[in-house]
């Protein structure tokens, strides 16, 4: 496959899983609108219709709850092919969601979509309402899931992580309770071959944590002292510092200085916690179970992304040096798990495949960091899943096997991206 036809099936892709105001992350396996998958995949639409890509992430903000919360699922149309739906979150919202959030990737995107937008007035001013949303979204988080204010905050449930059966949530899963759950019935594995999934073990304690926040009527205020799954993820919160940065930075340009301010406050608190969480030991970050106080010994992406947001220093360069290590070991990108490791599986979702939104975010913080070479490689090695595969939801990072959902939106949202914007290796392709 060369490089226009890669272009011309992601687009395709996106097209295909349009409905409307939303996309659908693919057919059947997920048939909602899910957070951090419509916000990236507006990159991609960026490039097929700039108004089309404002959209994808107007319409996930308009299910914004009062208190700040962005949820994870927006259930626009009713559909029987996944598990759990509304009937059992009964968020009661007056279009249903779920009731916990995901990865809080929109301030950075605001920011690529306005840099590379048409700059107009009228586009700032989406542009700014977004942002007056991002903050209130980023408060939430340092309000509810941070209420000691350690400068870091906590997920409540694997799924929040968007990287949901990771092999750094594991210990503190298997302490969460799951006798009396109600029956269900998944459907996951209807769609995907069981392998690639998590475990039964896994999907009871989600639906155990689950039932846990709804008992509490998904009051906010309550939740974060209640779960029993309280875990401070180093990738998510530098996804957060991340996006608060981009977010203060358009707040200068537009001249927004309380908000400037508050996105300031919060990311110096963020970046000075988050050396709490650093292994000598792992040379990269761990996550930290809040339940018990200790570091979980997990070699997984997460404690990579703060990429993000390190400056030039010894630890950069010991993530640095931990990324040219994963690459060697597989070829076709960066293994969401580090293959020496005991726990690592090529096939079973994040336990270690590989998945270009990650890629994304990697490239993105090595390219701001003077890691352009190292950038170009991931680049390389994602498209060589591409172009072994289509755009699925995953691959195995050592054979570039195509893995979980097919025809995927994200996927191919990164390919467009990687294709049209990546100034060194794939500049000629528009
Ligand atoms: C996966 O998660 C959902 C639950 O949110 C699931 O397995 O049912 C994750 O890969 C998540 O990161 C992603 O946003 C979602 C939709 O692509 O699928």
């Amino acid at each position: 496959m060369d490089r226009d036809q890669m272009l011309a099936r992601a687009r395709q892709i996106l097209q295909t899983n349009d409905r409307g105001g939303y996309t659908v992350p693919t057919q059947g396996l997920y048939p909602f609108q899910w957070n951090w998958d419509s916000c990236l995949t507006a990159l991609g639409l960026q490039h097929l219709d700039p108004h089309r890509a404002w959209v994808e992430v107007e319409t996930l903000m308009a299910h914004q709850w009062e208190d700040g919360m962005v949820p994870h699922i927006v259930f626009h149309e009713p559909s029987d092919s996944y598990f759990p739906g509304p009937e059992v979150w009964q968020t009661r919202r007056p279009t249903p969601t779920s009731g916990i959030t995901q990865p809080p990737v929109l301030g950075l995107v605001l920011e690529q979509l306005w840099q590379r937008g048409d700059r107009s007035p009228a586009t700032q001013a989406r542009c700014q309402a977004l942002m007056a949303s991002a903050d209130r979204w980023h408060a939430w988080f340092h309000r509810c899931r941070d209420p000691q204010g350690t400068g870091l905050v906590a997920l409540l449930h694997p799924w929040e992580s968007g990287r949901d059966n990771s092999c750094d949530w594991d210990s503190a899963l298997a302490a969460v309770p799951a006798e009396g759950i109600g029956p269900y019935r998944r459907r996951d594995t209807q769609h995907v071959d069981a392998a690639q999934r998590p475990t039964q073990f896994e999907y009871d304690r989600y639906v155990a944590l689950l039932e846990c926040f709804r008992a509490l009527g998904w009051d906010n205020s309550r939740t974060h002292d209640a779960s029993p799954f309280r875990v401070v993820d180093p990738g998510f919160n530098a996804i957060l510092i991340h996006s608060d940065q981009a977010l203060g930075r358009l707040a200068l340009e537009f001249g927004m200085g309380d908000l400037a301010a508050a996105c300031q406050s919060r990311t110096s608190r963020g970046l000075r916690a988050l050396g709490g969480l650093w292994s000598d030991a792992h040379g990269q970050f761990l996550p930290l179970d809040r339940c018990t106080g200790q570091l979980v010994a997990s070699p997984s992406v997460g404690g990579l992304l703060p990429v993000l947001v390190l400056e030039p220093g010894p630890r950069q360069d010991a993530l640095v040096s931990r990324l040219e290590d994963l690459l060697r070991k597989a070829p076709f990108g960066v293994a969401s798990h580090d293959p020496d490791d005991a726990r690592f599986d090529g096939r079973r979702y994040w336990r270690g495949p590989t998945w270009l939104i990650v890629n994304y975010l990697l490239i993105k913080g090595l390219r701001a960091h003077g890691q352009a070479q190292l950038a170009d490689r991931i680049v390389d090695a994602s498209l060589r899943c591409i172009e072994r595969a289509g755009c699925s939801e995953y691959y195995h990072p050592v054979t570039g096997e195509a893995l979980g959902g097919g025809k995927f939106t994200w996927t191919a949202a990164m390919v467009i991206e990687f294709l049209t914007r990546q100034p060194r290796a794939h500049a000629a392709v528009t």
